[in-house]
Parts: C-alpha cells; structure tokens; sequence
C-alpha cells in the first residue's frame, strides 16, 4: 500500500479531519468548520481550519477593515471616484500624514492629514490586537511565545517609523505615508536627508541580519529537502536516533565547513537573526534626526567615512 513519505511523492495527506488536541470547555464548540484542498495539499497541509476567530481576532479585522477602507476611499477620492483610474495609477496614490505646520496636534482637519492620523489609529490598533490574538492562541495550545516575539520585533520597526520617532521628532510630518510609491519615496528622501542611511551603523547591521536569514533560510531549508530522500524532515525522531538523515546532514557541513549547527540551534539561529533585522533597524531609524543628524558626516568622524 502506498503511503505518505514526503513532498516528492504524488500522495495527499486527506485522512479525517483533525481538530487538534482538546482545550478545555470554553473552546470546544468553535472547532468545528474544516474542509480540504488539493491545492493546498499540494503546499502543505490539505486540511484548511479550524480558524480560531475569537473576539481579538474579529477586533483587529474590522479595525484593519477600517484602515484599508481610510485609505481606499481617500485614493478614490483623489481619482475623482473613477474606478478605471483607480485601478490604473494605484501604485501612485497615496494618503499623506498631516503636514509640519500641524506638529503633533490629534486634531488635523480630515483633508490635510486627519484622514491619516485615522487610518494610522485603525491599521495599528489591528495590529496590535492581532498580536495579542497570537499570543493567547499560543498560550492556549501550550506552545512558547516565539512567535509572537518575533511578531512584536515586526511591530517594534513599524511603530518606529510610523509613531516613536514622529513623536520624538514633535510632527506626524514625519512618518510614512500610506501609499505604494510614495512610501518607497518616503524612504529614499528619509536616506537623502540624513545623509545616506548605508553609513548608518543599524542600517547595516540590519542588512546583515536580512541577507543572514535569507542564507540561513536557504541553508537549512536545502539541507533538510537534500535529506528528504532519508525522511530527514521527520525531525524528533531525527534527533535521538543515530545514522539517520540528520547525521548525514551535520557530517555534510561538518565536511565542507568544520562546524554543524543542531536540529534544535538552527531554529535559534533562525530566529535571532530574523528578529535582529527589525530590531536593530528599529534602532537604526530611532536615532536618525533625533541623535544624528548626518549619517555621512558621522561617519567621517567616526573613520570609516572617506571623501
Ligand atoms: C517595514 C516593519 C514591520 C511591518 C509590519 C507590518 C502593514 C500592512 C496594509 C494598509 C520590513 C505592518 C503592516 C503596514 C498595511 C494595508 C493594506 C519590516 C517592516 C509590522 N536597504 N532603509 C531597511 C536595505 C537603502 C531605508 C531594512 C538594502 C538606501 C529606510 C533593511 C539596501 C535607502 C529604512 C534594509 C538598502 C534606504 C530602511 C528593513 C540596498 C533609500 C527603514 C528591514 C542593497 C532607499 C528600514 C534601519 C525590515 C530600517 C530599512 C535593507 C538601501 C532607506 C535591512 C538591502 C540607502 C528609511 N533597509 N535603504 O525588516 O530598519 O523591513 O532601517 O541598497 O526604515 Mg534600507
């Protein structure tokens, strides 16, 4: 009889729906509404639910379908609610927070940056309602709060850009605007008024972790799949059994670099060097016009910057 072995075989997975371990009579009745895909079979696991929706999750999605809706309308506006134009100049259109002249005020006529300063309240109060949402679900099942962590790091670099330097710097004017183009521009003049970000210190040590967890990423990913062949992807049982995939997986960087990670410390390594992005590029925006004012000339007196 075929059975499952791994993503290379033409095999699903599609045995009886799985509710998951049982939480306690507050959560029994919501597990209920599963159905299975292909499709997704194909990716990962053909199962799609139970969604655990809960009052926080619900929350945070009218508050985000608030903020999108800000932002859509004030785009539509902008094309004089012509849909075709719309569509057709969206990577342009942008709703732009209040200007310098209205400093730090919460009380910003709607066309002039109100608009922005109500999306920002909704997009960010979604945020942080789903993040509360992670949370508790990961306490619920048992699991550590990593995830969430890691979530908060996200959120960490967000909140600096768009809320604790504005307010450290007095002006909503200087925040991100909401739109495709113009956040991008946001960043390019954010870089060309300080003096060039790439000799910002947390800049680069941000790049660092960012192409670090790209090549970590690829790393383990390549050497699990490179192991497949041995069911290297069923690590528990990997890990307290000799000769198994993962042995052979630790010798192959051991052969060609001296040094293997473990199945249990490249998922810390994982995790460290994706948080360290955001964190340290947090940082890196923080002291930007606040501590610094000329990351090029703080290079130059620093020795590292050269005419
Ligand atoms: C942005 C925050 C978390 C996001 C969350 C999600 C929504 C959804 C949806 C409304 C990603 C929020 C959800 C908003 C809304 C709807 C529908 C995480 C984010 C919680 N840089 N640069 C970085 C490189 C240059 C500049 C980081 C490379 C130039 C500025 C990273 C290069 C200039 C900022 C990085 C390069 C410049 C950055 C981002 C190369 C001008 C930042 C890390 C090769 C273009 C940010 C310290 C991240 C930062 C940042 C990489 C060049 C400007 C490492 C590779 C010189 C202003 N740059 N950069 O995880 O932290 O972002 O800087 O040239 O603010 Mg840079």
């Amino acid at each position: 009889m075929a059975d499952y072995q791994n993503i290379f075989t033409q095999i699903q997975v599609r045995g009886h729906v799985d509710h998951g371990v049982p939480l306690g009579p507050d959560n029994e009745d919501r597990y209920k509404i599963t159905s299975f895909s292909h499709l997704f079979g194909r990716l990962g696991d053909a199962q799609i639910g139970p969604v655990y929706l809960g009052w926080t999750g619900l929350a945070s999605l009218i508050c985000g379908f608030f903020a999108i809706e800000i932002i859509g309308l004030n785009m539509m506006a902008s094309v004089n609610w012509n849909p075709i134009e719309f569509v057709g100049t969206l990577p342009w259109l942008t709703l732009n927070p209040p200007g310098p002249e209205h400093g730090l005020s919460f009380f910003v006529p709607l066309q002039e940056g109100g608009w922005w300063l109500l999306a920002g309240f909704f997009l960010t109060a979604s945020i942080l309602l789903w993040w509360v949402r992670s949370y508790r679900r990961a306490l619920a099942l048992g699991l550590g709060t990593h995830i969430c962590w890691a979530f908060a790091a996200a959120i960490w670099l967000y909140l600096v850009c768009g809320f604790i330097r504005p307010v450290m710097m007095g002006s909503w004017s200087e925040a991100v605007p909401f739109g495709i183009f113009t956040h991008l521009d946001w960043t390019n003049n954010f870089s060309l008024m300080y003096g060039n970000l790439f000799y910002n210190p947390f800049h680069m040590l941000s790049i660092v972790f960012l192409y670090g967890s790209a090549l970590l990423f690829a790393m383990h990913g390549a050497t699990i799949l490179a192991v497949g062949r041995y069911g290297g992807e069923r690590e528990i049982e990997q890990i307290y059994d000799r000769g198994t995939a993962s042995e052979r997986a630790a010798l192959f960087w051991r052969w060609t670099m001296g040094f293997n990670a473990s199945m249990e410390s490249i998922h810390r390594w994982a995790w460290w060097f994706a948080i360290l992005c955001p964190i340290t590029g947090g940082i890196g925006i923080l002291l930007t016009g606040t501590v610094v004012d000329n990351w090029f000339l703080w290079g130059l007196d620093n020795g590292f910057a050269a005419f």
